[in-house]
């Protein structure tokens, strides 16, 4: 078994059910444990930023998928809740299921690489990552997530949600 953290997001359509729809699919695969979820986070876009503002969360999950299979079965729900292919790169997307950590992987691949690249840059990461696991160090960078929080210079708003 191993752990595994991913990161939802949605800015197209309705944010909050499409992310809480992604987790009820997740959660139903035999191979998947959800053990804990984040709060909702309203989050200021990041890379192109003439978009509407993201709704994110992260969680935590025990499974015995391999990092590849458990890709795919993020990519089978993006397409169960219709995401189109990507017009632009980090544009607007109904949802989004990024792997950030598989226990202490690190794995480079062309289409998979874990951590996820940009994980320790984004505060809409890290804020729903520090609820679940705030002393959680990350494997490359050697820091705990309170502690690449703290880094950060200059962060993206982040608001989370009732
Ligand atoms: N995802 C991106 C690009 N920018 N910005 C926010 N706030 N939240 C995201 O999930 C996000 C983003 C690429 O997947
Ligand atoms: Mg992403
Ligand atoms: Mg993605």
């Amino acid at each position: 078994m191993a752990i595994a953290y991913i990161c939802l997001g949605s800015n197209l359509g309705r944010k909050r059910a499409n992310i809480k729809r992604a987790i009820k699919l997740l959660s139903k695969k035999k191979d998947v444990k959800i053990l804990k979820v984040s709060s909702l986070y309203e989050t200021e876009p990041v890379g192109y930023v003439k978009q509407d503002w993201f709704v994110n969360t992260c969680l935590k999950a025990e499974t015995n998928l391999s990092p590849r299979q458990l890709l795919n079965t993020l990519k089978d729900i993006e397409k169960q809740l219709k995401r189109k292919k990507a017009f632009l790169k980090w544009g607007p997307r109904t949802i989004d299921l990024d792997i950030l950590l598989y226990d202490n992987l690190k794995l480079t691949t062309k289409d998979l690489v874990i951590p996820h690249p940009e994980m320790h840059k984004r505060v809409f990461v890290l804020i729903p990552l520090m609820e679940l696991e705030p002393n959680l160090v990350h494997p490359t960078k050697r820091k705990s997530i309170l502690e690449l929080l703290a880094n950060l210079k200059k962060s993206k708003r982040v608001r989370k949600l009732t």
